[in-house]
This record gives C-alpha cells, structure tokens and sequence, in this order.
C-alpha cells in the first residue's frame, strides 16, 4: 500500500550491477553435438516424455549454443552489466567421470566468455545448474559421496580453463530444488520421490561437493585471477500468518533455506539446531535407530563453514505460514518441518501457479538474510515471472517494477549489501517440466521457427530503462 509512490524517487548505488539470467540445459540445445554426453534431462525428456507438459524437450531450445553471439548482442541491447549462465557439465565432461575433459567442450565456453569480454559484460558463471551427467545418475548421483570427487574435478578443470575470464563462480544453483525436488519429490529429474531420506543423503553430499570447490579456487586460482566464489540458494520469504506463528515462519526459513545456508555462512556451522532437533525427534518415533538427517564430523563442520564469498538469492515468490501437528509416520520432508504454507487469494499469481506476487517479501527476506548471516555480499542471481507468453507482457512489467523498487528500498533505505541483480529470463526458455507453457523471457523466442527468431517484449523496454536511469521509473501495476 502506496509502496509506489513511497519508493519511486530512489536511485541505484552507481556501482551496483545488472544483469539477466539463463542456464545451460534451458537454453543451449545441441543436446548432442561436439562431444556432448547424455545428462538426466536429456534422459528425462527423451525416456519419460510424459512427464512433461508439452511432451517437449531441450534438444534445441533457444539453440544458444549456435546463437550465443545474438544472445550477447541482446545483453548489450539491454544495457546489463553482468550475465549469469551456466556450464553444461556433460559437455566438458561426457560421461561425468573426471580426469578426460572434452576438448570442443571448454572451446566452445572459451570462444563464448571471449565474445562476452569483448562486449565488456562480466560473467557470473554457474558450474552445477541441475544437468548432471547421466552416468552419474545412474551411479546415485548426489547420493553416492564418490560424486564430491568427480565435481571437485569438474570445477578445477572449469577454473583452469575459464578461471581468468569469469568474475564471479557459483558452484550449485539452488541446492534444495536438487535434492527436496529432484530426489525428494518429482518435480524436477531425476524425480526419485523418496523424500526425507534420499533429499538429507543429497544435501549432505552436495554441501561437500560445494566446500571442497570453494577451497580449490581459494587455494590455487584466487590469487591469479581475483574472482569470486560463493553459492546461491533458493529463498521464500515465509511470513508468520499470525504474531504467534513467529517460531513456525523461523523453523520453516531454517528448513528450507538454513539446511543450506547454516553450513556454510553461520559462525557455528553445521545444520540448523531445529532442523536436526525435528528430524531427530520423528525419526525416533518412526523406529529408526539414527536420525534420517546426516552428521557432519566436527572436522568437515570446520571445513564448510565460510566457504562462499558471497550470499546468491534466488527470490520468487513468499507465502504465510502456521503450524501443523503432522502425527503420521511418514518420513517426508514437509511432514519433518510440520509447518503448513498457504498464500492470500487477493494475490496475483504467475503462470506457475507457485509465484505469487508480494514484493514486499523481496524486502523482508533481504532484510532477514543480512540480520541472520551477515554476508559481506549479497547477489541476487534470479527474480522473474511466468506468463504464457506475447509480447504486451504487462503483468511481467508490473512484478519487475514492483520487486525492484522493493529491492532499491532494501538497499538504499535498509542498507542491504545487494551488489547485483539479474533478472530471470533473458530469453522464453526450456521451463523443466514446464517445458515451453510458461514463459519467463523478456525476449520472445518462436519455437515454431528453426531460426529461432528472438524478439524484445515490453519488459525488455522496460528494464533497459530502470538500467539506463538507475531507477524505477513509472509503470502500471496490474496484480
Ligand atoms: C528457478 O527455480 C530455477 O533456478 C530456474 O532454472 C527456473 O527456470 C526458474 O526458477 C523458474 O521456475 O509448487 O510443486 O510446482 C525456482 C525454484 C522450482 C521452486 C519449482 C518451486 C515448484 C514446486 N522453484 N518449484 S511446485
């Protein structure tokens, strides 16, 4: 309530940083070409078609790989400062097995970070945005613990080869949607649906995963080439629903954001004292012997936490919450945390249905992140909004202009550390299981063409202007 006009005379610190976001899988097609090996959602879409609304797949895409001169032409269009992108693990590594990297792999990302240099936009690159290696899958993938080896090898041999042109490294996108989502539900590949066994087993591994690349860049590449390293995580701002539902909105921003972020940027480590206390506790009463959550040794505590160089936020959506007595025995993720989520009717909401606007939950959890890990940075590395594509994308604009004034708020009224912004998505993209129903693009692109044809909708108008005058200028809010 008349956050616009309270909030549309702030400006930009000059040196903070916009950006848009993609990732590999999403946008590169040329599933197979130069060497590529097969990744699991490769596999998913051509083994599991079904699963995906539009029965499509990522086999051409936005054919990025071919077009990637065009897309960095689009940036340049665009006015942004950095782009976010990912590494396609199975191009550098076919088979996911480490120590023979594919040659037209790395000379294809080398050719790609050149022309990004040469159009002065610094790159903000992502080793893991969910395309693991097929062969690696069926190894266990994130479960089996002889993946922390075979990533650790993957990012070396990405900083070896890429070290002196990327700026900023994020070593896993959004932990939670891989293990919760993709191993503890069916929501994203390899959709294992064994959730509060397979999910814990997944993080644990994972965080290793993730440490152990952060220590390979601090030790051998940070003092050639000066980057940063850190992680990005998932964040929803969970809301109490009422002033007694204060602990429950606090034990469901531990599980779902504190599994991943106590490790690693809390002074004390390991995970959250209430996610282990609430495992713990239900897994006594359903017979188990241990805790379905794993122990860290005191020894990998210590060498996890402070292992990110920056906070990465990727912010969607907020929710209010209260809490549930859940009694049952089953052992799933959402049962352990015993809280229940629910959103307002009066909210808008996106094309997925799970992106509700409130953005002034963008505020809040800034506000939360810098008061509950004090990072010396916060990177915002995804923010945007699903539609049904066209051109005339007003509600995009109306969401955009809404969470970045409250985003310009957090950082010039409440003194949030935020150093970048990129906006989730340069292009219509691959939406996982989505596929190409939703849409997140602030360009178009015609699936029916081979070409490809991109095309600027109203938010790319818009947000060239927000990066040109370093603020939010007007616009007509419609949800
Ligand atoms: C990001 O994940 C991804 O990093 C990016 O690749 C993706 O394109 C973008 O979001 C847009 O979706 O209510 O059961 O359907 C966001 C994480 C993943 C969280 C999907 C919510 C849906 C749960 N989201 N998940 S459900």
């Amino acid at each position: 309530k008349g956050i616009h006009c309270e909030l549309s005379n702030l400006y930009f610190p000059d040196d903070f940083l916009f950006g848009t976001a993609t990732s590999s899988y999403q946008i590169e097609g040329a599933w197979n070409e130069d060497g590529k090996g097969e990744n699991i959602w490769d596999h998913l879409t051509h083994n599991h078609t079904h699963l995906i609304r539009d029965r499509s797949n990522g086999d051409i895409a936005c054919d990025s790989y071919h077009k990637y001169k065009e897309d960095i032409a689009l940036l340049k269009d665009l006015g942004v400062s950095v782009y976010r992108f990912s590494f396609s693990w199975s191009r550098i590594f076919p088979h996911g097995h480490p120590y023979k990297p594919n040659p037209a792999g790395i000379a294809h990302y080398v050719a790609f970070l050149d022309e990004l240099a040469a159009n002065n936009i610094t790159a903000m690159a992502t080793l893991f945005h969910w395309d693991l290696p097929q062969p690696l899958q069926e190894l266990g993938g994130w479960t089996n613990p002889r993946i922390v080896p075979c990533f650790a090898e993957y990012a070396k041999v990405a900083f070896e080869n890429f070290g002196s042109k990327v700026k900023y490294w994020i070593t896993v996108n959004e932990p939670h949607q891989v293990c919760q989502e993709g191993y503890g539900s069916d929501n994203l590949a390899p959709v294992l649906n064994m959730s509060g066994i397979a999910d814990y087993q997944c993080g644990h591994n994972l965080i290793k995963a993730h440490a152990i690349a952060y220590h390979i860049y601090n030790d051998t590449y940070r003092h050639l080439y000066n980057g940063k390293i850190g992680i990005t995580i998932h964040g929803i701002w969970y809301e109490p629903q009422t002033p007694k539902d204060e602990e429950t909105a606090d034990r469901m921003m531990q599980f779902n954001f504190g599994w991943w972020a106590h490790p690693i940027f809390t002074s004390q480590g390991d995970y959250p004292a209430v996610m282990k206390e609430y495992i713990a506790k239900r897994s006594t009463l359903q017979g188990y012997k241990r805790s379905r959550l794993p122990e860290f040794t005191q020894e990998e505590i210590d060498s996890i936490k402070g292992t990110s160089d920056f906070l990465g936020l990727n912010h969607y959506t907020s929710y209010f919450v209260t809490d549930a007595k859940i009694n049952n025995l089953d052992t799933h993720f959402s049962s352990d945390h015993q809280v229940q989520a629910n959103a307002k009717i009066s909210w808008g909401s996106a094309a997925a249905p799970w992106i509700k606007v409130v953005p002034w939950g963008f505020r809040k959890i800034l506000n939360w992140l810098q008061n509950t890990y004090n990072p010396s940075e916060i990177h915002v590395t995804e923010n945007g909004f699903s539609d049904h594509g066209g051109l005339n994308d007003t509600t995009r604009v109306s969401y955009f202009g809404q969470y970045l004034q409250n985003l310009n708020a957090a950082i010039v009224l409440d003194k949030v550390r935020v150093k970048s912004y990129a906006a989730w998505s340069l292009l219509d993209n691959f939406e996982w299981l989505d596929g190409y129903v939703n849409r997140f693009g602030m360009y178009d692109v015609d699936f029916s063409d081979p070409n490809r044809p991109r095309t600027p909708k109203a938010s790319a108008l818009f947000y060239k202007d927000v990066i040109r005058n370093r603020r939010v200028g007007e616009f007509v809010k419609v949800n």
